[in-house]
């Protein structure tokens, strides 16, 4: 069996953030470094995706060309993706020759089925920019959901696509003015008569994703309608036919095809031009497809059906769609740099404690939140605490007192039983979650066996029976070195650069995945090496401070579902850790809007004799006057943080649904200050 991975083509006009990280990147990385270890017969393709409105807005919004815009993202994006760790058999890009071709030759077969026809369609046109307006140069009110802002081709809020003409009071996007309808000609894919193939192939899928399949059954229940794959742009691949000339086509149909592209591209570079086509072709090819949740419905959808048009090649095997990540406790906005970019991260930190911090708190059901705050905890006392602490210990132990020489003994004694039968057991559990897509839990359990290894050295203590039983230190370092050998495997696609590290100290040269059950254990250890800097607490405000848009106070509302817990991962907090938190009764004193902001209240407080500055989201639900006197309940021991460049002191709680905002209050008289518990 092959299997073919993918990670969605990143656009090239801008820095690769977070957020797409945690949603196609990472997880596909993790996945394919599981599968070179294991044997398999994979390749990871990936590329730039080059063309379409997002390029050329950019390229206008800067004064250059296209052409300017994605060579400087594309050397940037596939840089940084290497200094990452995210390692493609091939990196393309969509405007290669080799891709005109490939998308010409894929519109002409399906032209030739008769899946391709021309329509005369009203569209949206801009008077003063004397254009027609498809795609994100439209911008208005979702018909669907009713959010502001929506984009021609897509709402960000709902995920559905969009008609631009359905759009409620459209703008265009580059002047503002109302567009007219005016007729053009376009050619549409009958995505309409693969409503029932599609469905067909997807009740197949038993084992996809439950967030895919929702998003799937959605589209069909409204219908699937015959999509327009061409644009009035000069920026794209050329319509190869003579009566569509000064057409090119819609992006996100020459963007799958960069799938395909891609491989060829690698297929020439290995020196085999044929390969691509043992992927493409064989019916026992798994692809795979990692995207984010905005990409489901070309993935699951439209990519199907033009795949089925053609008809030579495989189908999507699974598409393991991820759900957002937020920063901060809000939406990602790369407009308004409310985002936190990889290579601005890369300039100051090593790539492994990003990897683990996302890889353990990945959306791969709901969106999830990335804080950092989160991240240096988990850098401090998960990787240095527990991860570097373990294998320095042992290293440090062995050179100390055994100048490096592991001790050549097989112990099987009572004592390291748990030890070796967890590592025994490790590569199939961790390798079943894995296939399964279920990496955060992957990379959650294979952080248990440095826990367990710690667990184990404390309890052997070593540096007595040094002393008191030889064998007995022995066995247990022998045992802790084996640990460290099967966490040199286990380890690499998550952590490859850590894993490299161990890997040094232990030199035993390349082991495949299986290995790791009964893992080899050197004659000698090298020098130990330090694997994780701890981060001071003053990292947390840094980057904090870094989002172009404050994070907490003035934080998005956020629904909470019926049933879903806050902690990722159904994690419960002890009685200990609520009783960090310092709450307590507020009277508000004065009130005012934060000047040339629509939504952030200065207050000052009274906390029982202490005066205190605080800011917060909520000028939407009240109006300041409305504040004053009222007795609120604040978070007291939040660290201060500026909003907007206003200091805030504190933090107050509300209860949010959407917009519809309510203040926390108490409802009998206590003076201000009383303890909230
Ligand atoms: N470039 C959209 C995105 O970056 C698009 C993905 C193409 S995958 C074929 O979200
Ligand atoms: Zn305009």
């Amino acid at each position: 069996m092959k299997i073919l991975v993918t990670s969605a083509l990143p656009y090239a006009n801008g820095d690769v953030h977070f957020g797409q990280l945690a949603g196609a990147y990472l997880p596909a990385d993790i996945y394919v470094k599981y599968h070179r270890l294991k044997g398999s017969d994979i390749i990871y393709i990936c590329g730039s995706d080059e063309h379409g409105v997002p390029i050329t807005l950019a390229a206008a919004k800067q004064n250059v060309s296209p052409k300017a815009i994605i060579d400087r993202y594309h050397d940037r994006i596939k840089k940084c993706f290497k200094d990452f760790g995210i390692e493609f058999d091939n990196y393309s890009r969509t405007s290669l020759p080799l891709h005109r071709k490939t998308s010409q030759d894929f519109f002409l077969k399906v032209y030739q089925k008769g899946y391709i026809k021309p329509q005369t369609t009203r569209q949206l046109y801009c008077p003063k920019c004397k254009m027609f307006l498809a795609d994100r140069y439209v911008e208005g009110t979702c018909p669907h959901c009713d959010s502001e802002g929506a984009r021609g081709d897509q709402c960000e809020a709902c995920g559905r696509w969009i008609e631009p003409l359905d759009l409620i009071e459209p703008k265009c996007k580059t002047c503002g003015a109302v567009p007219e309808v005016r007729e053009t000609r376009h050619w549409f894919f009958a995505l309409s008569q693969f409503q029932e193939p599609l469905r067909k192939w997807l009740e197949t899928k038993h084992d996809w994703k439950p967030n895919v399949k929702r998003f799937c059954e959605g589209w069909f229940k409204t219908g699937l309608r015959d999509r327009s794959i061409t644009r009035d742009l000069s920026w794209g691949v050329p319509v190869p036919l003579d009566e569509a000339q000064g057409k090119v086509m819609y992006v996100w149909f020459d963007a799958p095809i960069g799938y395909i592209s891609s491989t060829k591209e690698w297929a020439e570079r290995i020196g085999k031009p044929n390969r691509w086509k043992e992927y493409w072709l064989d019916s026992d090819t798994r692809l795979v497809h990692f995207i984010g949740k905005d990409n489901i419905v070309f993935h699951a959808m439209v990519w199907p059906a033009m795949l089925m048009a053609h008809g030579d090649w495989v189908l999507p095997t699974d598409i393991p769609a991820n759900e957002f990540l937020n920063i901060e406790g809000r939406k990602f906005s790369t407009s308004r740099n409310r985002a936190a970019w990889l290579p601005e991260y890369l300039e100051e930190f090593p790539p492994d404690p990003l990897r683990y911090a996302l890889a353990v708190n990945l959306p791969e059901n709901r969106d999830v939140d990335f804080a950092w705050r989160d991240f240096h905890a988990r850098n401090n006392n998960e990787l240095a605490d527990v991860l570097g602490n373990f294998v320095n210990r042992v290293a440090v132990f062995l050179q100390k007192n055994y100048r490096g020489k592991v001790p050549d003994v097989t112990a099987d004694d009572g004592a390291s039983y748990e030890v070796l039968k967890a590592i025994e057991e490790a590569p199939a559990r961790i390798g079943k979650l894995i296939d399964s897509f279920r990496i955060k839990d992957a990379a959650r359990e294979v952080m248990t066996l440095p826990a367990l290894g710690n667990r184990y050295f404390d309890r052997q203590a070593p540096w007595r029976s040094l002393k008191e039983d030889r064998g007995e230190c022995d066995r247990t370092i022998a045992t802790c070195v084996r640990l460290m050998s099967a966490l040199e495997v286990l380890l690499y696609p998550f952590l490859p650069f850590t894993s490299r590290k161990i890997g040094k100290m232990l030199g035993l040269g390349k082991r495949s995945w299986d290995d790791a059950a009964n893992p080899e254990v050197p004659g000698q250890l090298g020098h130990p090496e330090i694997l994780f800097q701890k981060l001071d607490e003053s990292f947390i405000d840094i980057q904090v401070a870094k989002l172009g848009d404050k994070a907490s106070a003035d934080r998005k509302p956020r629904r909470v579902e019926s049933g879903e817990r806050k902690a990722e991962g159904g994690g419960m907090i002890t009685f200990d850790d609520f009783k960090k938190l310092e709450l307590r009764t507020a009277k508000i004193t004065s009130a005012e809007m934060v000047a040339g902001t629509e939504k952030l209240v200065k207050m000052m407080i009274d906390i029982g004799g202490e005066e205190r500055q605080i800011v917060a989201g909520i000028g939407k639900a009240y109006k300041p006057e409305e504040l004053v006197g009222r007795v609120i309940v604040v978070v007291m021991n939040l660290a201060p943080a500026k909003i907007r460049g206003v200091e805030s002191n504190g933090m107050l709680l509300a209860a949010v649904d959407g917009d519809n905002v309510s203040l926390v209050t108490v409802d009998r008289s206590v003076p201000p200050g009383s303890e909230v518990s």
